[in-house]
């Protein structure tokens, strides 16, 4: 059974892969799994067809054999309980793993997110230039304590999991604002997951999406 998950037909961010389709690719190339894309135009995001998928009508969604599928972490997880390679199978290391997938989610995106957004929805206000330092501290918080927790280990928590490859989509929501490069073992923990092979394929795939829609 081929799954299919919903992409932007014309993605915003013009092929970088920070949109969530990115991480939902990933999981599938690292698991091995053949997808298809379905491509929706920005016209169709709230329209009844993506609806009845999606409550509130965004990308990405999953469809497999009769399950409907919403939220990227979901699944995510989803596809690291049915395929080995992307949560341990010791119990308590796949507990952990999982923990992972939701700190990344819970804890690490949202600040980030508040601080990209403000970035292009906020500027001109009159409240910006205030309430901006303080977005980004919070965000630097985060950044030195997941730094610290990683230390030189090459993963959160031995082995490769699909909390590291979450997180390495969330620090790469960063990409434009330099700080993940203030700490040295993030960044290189962000080289190491874009480096796989699984990684490449997807970012290619969302790629080819964005240069097909805009050729030239
Ligand atoms: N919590 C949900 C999940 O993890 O699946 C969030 C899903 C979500 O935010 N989807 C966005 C969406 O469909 C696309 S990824 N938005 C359209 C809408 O809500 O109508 C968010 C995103 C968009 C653009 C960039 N970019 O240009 O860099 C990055 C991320």
């Amino acid at each position: 059974m081929r799954p299919v998950i919903t992409a932007f037909a014309r993605s915003p961010d013009r092929g970088r892969g920070l949109a969530r389709d990115m991480r939902v690719r990933w999981a599938l190339e690292e698991v091995g799994q053949p997808y298809d894309v379905r491509l929706l135009p920005f016209e169709e995001m709230k329209q009844p067809a993506l609806l009845s998928l999606h409550p509130f009508g965004q990308i990405p969604t999953w469809e497999a054999g009769g399950l409907v599928l919403f939220e990227s972490g979901a699944i995510i997880l989803h596809l690291a309980q049915r395929h080995a390679s992307l949560l341990p199978e010791q119990p308590d290391a796949r507990a952990r793993a999982i923990a992972w997938m939701f700190a990344a989610l819970n804890t690490m995106e949202p600040p980030i997110v508040e601080f990209g957004m403000a970035a292009i929805l906020e500027r001109g206000q009159p409240w910006f230039e205030q309430r901006q330092p303080m977005l980004e501290e919070r965000v630097r918080t985060r950044l030195g304590q997941l730094s610290a927790w990683l230390g030189d280990a090459d993963w959160l928590d031995g082995a490769f999991s699909a909390g590291d490859l979450l997180m390495v989509t969330v620090l790469r929501r960063l990409d434009a604002s330099g700080m993940v490069g203030n700490y040295p073992n993030l960044a290189a923990y962000v080289a190491r997951g874009t480096a796989r092979p699984a990684y490449q394929r997807a970012f290619d795939a969302q790629l080819a999406v964005f240069q097909q829609a805009e050729p030239g």
